[in-house]
This record gives structure tokens, C-alpha cells and sequence, in this order.
């Protein structure tokens, strides 16, 4: 099984399972775990996602040994990103928030996966890299978008040209993710946060990524009117009334992330 899903109270864990490759990708692998996204999304008690890596890395990127150039000539990148590229659109797409627990190295595609998902831990020892450039490439799976978004334009390009690796310690301070966390208290740390997420008001969040990724490219203006549309639609959740209602009787809110 080259992914493995275990279910927790309000919550899945995703884990990538190549330990032997760094959880290297390969077209099964980003199938499986598209699949695992949409089972999750698909499933009304899942109200957060946990992904992390099996072993000592996260994950190595693309699987070279399946890509490498042969008598056959040179593979196709193309549909491979096809595949790829959905599993990016459901981390930013899907209805409820994810976590990434970046366990060990994260290089190439693997970094990028990582950078798609809402909330990063890394464990201290981890280290990011934009492997790409060391083989030719350019920054995939989304690399391009996020890096400048996230560290800004000059870290950007000094990351993709020059692969080198940042530290988890360096990436929480630049931005790039949300916290480095002592190796032995990672996934610890990642279970609480997103069982703490899973009893949050699910839909508010949904739309909230939403909001974030729309902002990329709107003017204020558009933001605006998207802000209000959207803030709609959060207030007419159960999830609003018990919030304002628990605040005024001075109480902890139960938020059960319905419609
Ligand atoms: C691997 C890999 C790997 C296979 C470690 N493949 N086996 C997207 C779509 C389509 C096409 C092309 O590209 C892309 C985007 C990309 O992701 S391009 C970037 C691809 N990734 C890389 O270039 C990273 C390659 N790996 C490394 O540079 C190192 O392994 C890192 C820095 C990640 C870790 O170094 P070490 O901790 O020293 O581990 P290691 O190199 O000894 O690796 C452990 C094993 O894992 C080893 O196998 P072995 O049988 O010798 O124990 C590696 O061959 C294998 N492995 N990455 N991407």
C-alpha cells in the first residue's frame, strides 16, 4: 500500500508510504492519494486531514527511477503532472482543513505538496529543498505559485536556482510553513492540532480557504464583495448561531461543522 489512511475521532491521517524511496511519488501513488482526499471529503464525520510521511522522510519528490531517461526516450512529464496536479487542486479545494506533518526531507514535488496544505509542522531535522533545478526542472506542483507567495520573489528564486536545503527552523522563520516542532513531539503536536481543527466550524473554514486563494489574484474591490458573499453564507451555519450563542452565556461553543 503505498498510502495509508487511519481514522481518528473528526479526523483522517494520510500517510505516505514508500519509507524504502523517501515516499517518493509515482503515478499509483499520487492516485492513492487523490483517492484518499476524496474518501475523506466524501465522508461527513472527517472534519480535518493529517498528512505526514512513513520512515525517515516526507517525501522525495518524483519517483526518478520511473522518469529516468531511456533507449525509449524521455517520459511523459505531462500526464504525470496531470495526476499530480489534481492532488494540488484538492488540498487547496477540499472543504476542511489539512495538516501537514512534514516528519523528515521534503524535496522536489514533495516540498510543494507540503506547501499546498493549510497548516505545515516539520519536525526540526526536516529540511525542505527545491530539488528541481539539481535535475533540470522547474518548481512543480504548484512551486512556482507558492515559494514567491510565501517567502516573496528573492527567496523564491534563490531556493528553486540554487535546491538548497532550508532547514524546518529557517522555513518557520522565512514563512514558509507554520512551525518547526522538536522531532520527538511532531506528531504528537499534529494529532492535537488537527483534533483541535476537527471541532472547529468546518464549513468557516472551507470558505476561508476559499477567500485566501480567491485573494491571490483579486483587487480589493473583488475581495471585498467576495468577503461579504461568502461571510453570508458562514453566518447561516448552525455553526454561527452556537458561537454567538455560547459567547453570550459565557460557555465553550460546540461546533459541529454541518450546514
Ligand atoms: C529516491 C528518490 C527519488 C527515487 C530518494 N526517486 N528514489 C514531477 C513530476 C514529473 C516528473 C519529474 O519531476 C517532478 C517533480 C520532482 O519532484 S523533481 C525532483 C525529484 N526529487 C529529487 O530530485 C530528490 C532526489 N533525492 C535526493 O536528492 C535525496 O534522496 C534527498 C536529498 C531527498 C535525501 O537524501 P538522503 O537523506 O541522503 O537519502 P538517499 O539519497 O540515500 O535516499 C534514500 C533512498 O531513497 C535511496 O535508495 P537506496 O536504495 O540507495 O537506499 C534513494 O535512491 C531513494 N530515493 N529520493 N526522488
Amino acid at each position: 500500500m503505498t498510502i495509508l489512511i487511519e481514522k481518528h475521532a473528526g479526523y483522517r491521517q494520510i500517510v505516505l508510504n514508500r519509507p524504502d524511496r523517501l515516499n517518493a511519488l509515482n503515478a499509483p501513488t499520487g492516485d492513492a492519494l487523490l483517492a484518499a482526499l476524496v474518501e475523506a471529503e466524501a465522508d461527513r464525520e472527517c472534519r480535518a486531514i493529517l498528512l505526514t510521511g512513513a520512515g525517515r522522510g516526507f517525501c522525495a519528490g518524483q519517483d526518478l527511477a520511473d522518469v529516468a531517461v531511456t533507449g525509449k526516450g524521455p517520459p511523459d512529464l505531462k500526464s504525470l503532472l496531470d495526476h499530480y496536479n489534481q492532488v494540488i487542486r484538492k488540498l487547496r479545494t477540499i472543504a476542511m482543513p489539512v495538516v501537514c506533518a512534514v516528519n523528515g526531507v521534503a524535496a522536489g514535488a514533495g516540498a510543494n505538496l507540503a506547501l499546498a496544505c493549510d497548516i505545515v509542522l516539520a519536525a526540526k531535522s526536516a529540511s525542505f529543498i527545491q530539488a528541481f533545478s539539481r535535475i533540470g526542472l522547474i518548481p512543480d506542483c504548484g512551486g512556482t505559485w507558492f515559494l514567491p507567495r510565501l517567502v516573496g520573489m528573492a527567496r523564491a528564486r534563490g531556493l528553486a536556482m540554487l535546491a538548497e536545503p532550508l532547514s524546518a527552523e529557517r522555513a518557520q522563520e522565512w514563512g514558509l510553513i507554520w512551525q518547526a516542532v522538536d522531532d520527538e513531539l511532531l506528531m504528537a503536536e499534529a494529532h492535537i492540532l488537527a483534533a483541535r481543527l476537527a471541532g472547529q466550524a468546518t464549513i468557516g473554514i472551507a470558505l476561508m480557504k476559499r477567500a485566501f486563494d480567491a485573494a491571490e489574484t483579486q483587487t480589493l474591490d473583488c475581495q471585498l464583495d467576495l468577503e461579504r458573499d461568502l461571510q453570508d453564507e458562514a453566518g447561516h451555519t448552525p455553526d454561527y448561531a452556537e458561537g454567538v450563542r455560547a459567547f453570550l452565556e459565557k460557555r465553550p461553543a460546540r461546533l459541529t461543522g454541518k450546514r
